[in-house]
């Protein structure tokens, strides 16, 4: 049994989108800070400038726009998603990329085959980074089943991420936007039944490790200074996806707190923010999501489209 059991809609399809670009818009400023004042973040939500996506949004947005294109056929083609991220970094490598993957991204524009590529870096293990998890979501809009969102996740990460923890990173990432966009929304998220399905489908001491700890502080309800020390808020998977999930649980319902939440946390606030988004608006909504955010979003448009291509 798992908890999934109401259908896609539109708006929750939009939500996920949006609610990925808004947390890594918003979180982006404040990347690398031990902790945020809750006064700067204020500021920065209200200010009237644009909101500028980073590399994590413009690599969902890769990702989306490829199932969108395969979603009749093999849903995923991993050598033409490996060329279609290192072509996006090619034409916007100022979006904010880390130090590893646009190195990847470097090799299979060189011709590299992806396999090689990804285990040219850190003794051939590959990286553990979190990036195949910030842009993940979209696949949570394309999996039939829990475990076949998990195991598309799986093959999204490899074609950049060759280690285990950052592919079964990116597997609870997707596990739990699947989750989060088919739960029942007229009920209370029921957080232990939610924790024990992402179980089920990441296999893995130390990310259970990480469930176990998740479910013992959803009880205590810790600043995020302190789910920082606790679970992490750096680049690594197993550093971010379980933070982030903390400040969606914490915030089901309420999808602009779950970003503030992830934000305050510190560290890779955009990469953060960006998954605890992307989980609160596949579960809210669109509807929900705050208007004067969505106005000032510079890619909300295509978001939304590329959304509609996908419920
Ligand atoms: N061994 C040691 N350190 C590692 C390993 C490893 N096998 N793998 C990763 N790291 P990276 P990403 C550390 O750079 O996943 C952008 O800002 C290493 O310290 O491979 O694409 C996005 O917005 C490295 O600096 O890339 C995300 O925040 C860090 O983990 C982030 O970058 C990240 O791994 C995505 O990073
Ligand atoms: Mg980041």
């Amino acid at each position: 049994m798992t908890i999934a059991t109401t259908p896609i809609t539109r708006d929750r399809a939009r939500g996920l989108l949006l609610g990925l670009a808004l947390g890594d818009a918003l979180g982006a400023p404040f990347e690398g800070r031990d902790s945020v004042d809750p006064a700067d973040l204020v500021a920065e939500e209200l200010a009237p400038s644009g909101l500028v996506h980073t590399d994590d949004t413009a690599l969902a947005l890769v990702l989306a726009e490829h199932l969108a294109e395969h979603r009749e056929t093999t849903v995923l083609e991993e050598d033409l998603l490996a060329r279609e991220f290192a072509d996006a970094w090619r034409a916007e490598p100022w979006r904010g990329y880390g130090s590893g993957t646009p190195k990847v991204f470097g090799l299979i524009n060189a011709g590299v085959p992806w396999r090689d590529a990804t285990r040219a870096f850190y003794q051939g293990q590959g990286s553990f980074g979190n990036g195949a998890a910030m842009r993940v979501a979209p696949i949570a809009l394309a999996g039939t089943s829990l475990h076949h969102a998990a195991e598309l996740a799986r093959r999204s990460a490899a074609v950049t991420h060759a280690h285990k923890h950052g592919q079964h990173g990116t597997a609870c990432q997707a596990a739990a936007a699947y989750l989060a966009l088919h739960s029942d929304p007229t009920h209370p998220l029921p957080v232990p039944a939610f924790l024990h399905d992402l179980a089920r489908v990441v296999r893995s001491g130390p990310w259970h490790e990480k469930l176990d700890r998740i479910a013992e502080l959803v009880r205590r309800r810790p600043e995020p200074q302190h789910a920082a020390t606790a679970l992490g808020n750096d680049a690594s998977a197993l550093g971010s996806v379980p933070t982030a999930l903390l400040a969606f649980l914490l915030n089901p319902d309420r999808a602009n707190d779950a970003i503030r939440y992830a934000i305050r946390v510190g560290g890779d606030t955009d990469t953060i923010a960006a998954m605890a988004g992307a989980l609160a608006g596949a579960r809210t909504g669109a509807a929900a999501l705050p208007a004067a955010w969505l106005r000032r979003l510079a890619a909300a448009r295509r978001l939304r489209a590329l959304a509609d291509r996908l419920s």
